[in-house]
């Protein structure tokens, strides 16, 4: 019999399903044959185990962190959040008048852009319910002056760094252009899944920037300014910088550029059995999904099912998708996932020049493979 494209017959175990969780009775885990290795960097978190993946929203205390000086203890109700440079109008606001303006709640899948660049760097991505007031009206208020180019958003985290052999304490900051600054889903958040943001995810406020990589999603925000240069600091112009080896008729260029929009990319996150019939699980993410496709070994690549369940859909939220895999054959396997958007663009393979030639780990969105042993 098949429905929908899967065949799924009375005589197997697993049930067809509208929705990805909570797991079927019965379901057991069947662990990967390649975990990833132990975390190399302090700086990084609470890492996202795929294997333990059950839900469309991550807990709190299961997104991951990230940060680069240190997570400052901030009291809130001495926190200001200044607004300044290039415009007509400077405010300063306290944490209170923030909290009085307009609420909005937003879902959104914030991925490090350094997820998947190494072996042991898995999971660096999380899916959360962000509330907050929209920016876009402060800016209107506070008036941008028509020579602003650029808009900088400064954290309250500090640290040493040597630039050209001078050695200075600069604060965190990422800057957008002033078209994407005044997107009207950018968001100066202060709650995360309803509770309060905690120190390590940004207390008081932290920018949310829906469709850019983590690191656009200013933490600690305390000073957001209009200048008309872009901002060249190491988030924008020396660490979290693309080189890529391209391509040009018959010449070979060297491209660099800074790490910005999120990139389409899936992952398949566990396999589960109920006796011989197995199924697995995944996420997609990075832009609005079309398909999943998932290729078994070297098998044709087969249509995923995306989940139906309507209160887990949200524009720039991952869409979490499942391929049933009745009879499994024992032995080891590979599972290969691919996503595809609204726009039918599809997430490249590791050997597609954009990936094959990325010299920095940062924009790891290359189909990612696992390996498997069915017993
Ligand atoms: N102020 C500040 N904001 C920051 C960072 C930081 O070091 N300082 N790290 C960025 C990076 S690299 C990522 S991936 C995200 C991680 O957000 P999370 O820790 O809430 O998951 O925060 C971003 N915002
Ligand atoms: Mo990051």
């Amino acid at each position: 019999v098949l429905l929908g494209g899967t065949a799924i017959a009375g005589g197997l175990t697993l049930p067809r399903i509208a929705a990805a969780f909570p797991a079927s009775k019965g379901e057991e885990l069947i662990h990967w044959l390649d975990p990833p290795g132990p975390y190399e960097d302090p700086t990084l978190t609470t890492l996202l185990n795929w294997e333990l993946f059950d839900s469309w929203i991550t807990p709190n205390e299961k997104f991951f962190v990230a940060f680069h000086y240190d997570a400052p203890a901030i009291d809130e109700s001495a926190h200001v959040l200044e607004i300044g440079g290039l415009v007509s109008k400077p405010m300063r606001m306290t944490m209170e008048q923030i909290k009085k303006r307009p609420k909005k709640e937003l879902i959104f899948t914030l991925e490090c852009s350094g997820n998947d660049g190494f072996q042991w760097f898995s999971g660096g991505v999380g899916n959360a319910k962000w509330t907050g007031t929209p920016l876009l009206p402060l800016l209107k208020e506070a008036g941008i002056k028509p020579e602003g180019i650029d808009v900088a958003f400064y954290g309250h985290d500090r640290g040493p760094e040597t630039i050209h052999d001078v050695k200075v304490q600069p604060n965190f900051a990422r800057s957008m252009s002033v078209k994407d600054a005044t997107d009207p889903n950018l968001l100066l958040c202060w709650e995360m899944n309803g509770a309060p943001l905690s120190k390590e995810h940004g207390f008081p406020l932290r920018l949310i920037a829906p469709g850019w990589y983590g690191i656009a999603n200013v933490k600690w925000l305390e000073r957001i300014e209009v200048i008309d240069t872009r901002l060249m600091n190491r988030f924008m112009g020396r660490d979290y910088v693309t080189l890529r080896e391209e391509k040009r008729s018959d010449k070979t260029v060297f491209t660099e550029s800074s790490v910005g929009r999120q990139r389409l990319k899936s992952q398949p996150a566990k396999v589960t059995r109920i006796g011989d019939d197995c199924r697995i699980y995944g996420a997609a993410w990075g832009a609005p999904i079309k398909a999943v496709e998932v290729r078994i070994d070297q098998g044709p690549w087969q249509t995923a099912q995306l989940d139906q369940s309507k209160k887990e859909q949200s524009p720039f939220a991952w869409r979490i998708w499942t391929l049933d895999w009745p009879k499994a054959p024992k032995g080891e396997h590979t599972i290969a996932s691919r996503a595809i958007d609204t726009k039918g663009r599809l997430q490249p393979a590791m050997d597609d020049p954009l990936i094959a030639g990325k010299k920095t780990y940062w924009e790891s969105n290359g189909q990612i493979t696992r390996k498997i042993k069915i017993a």
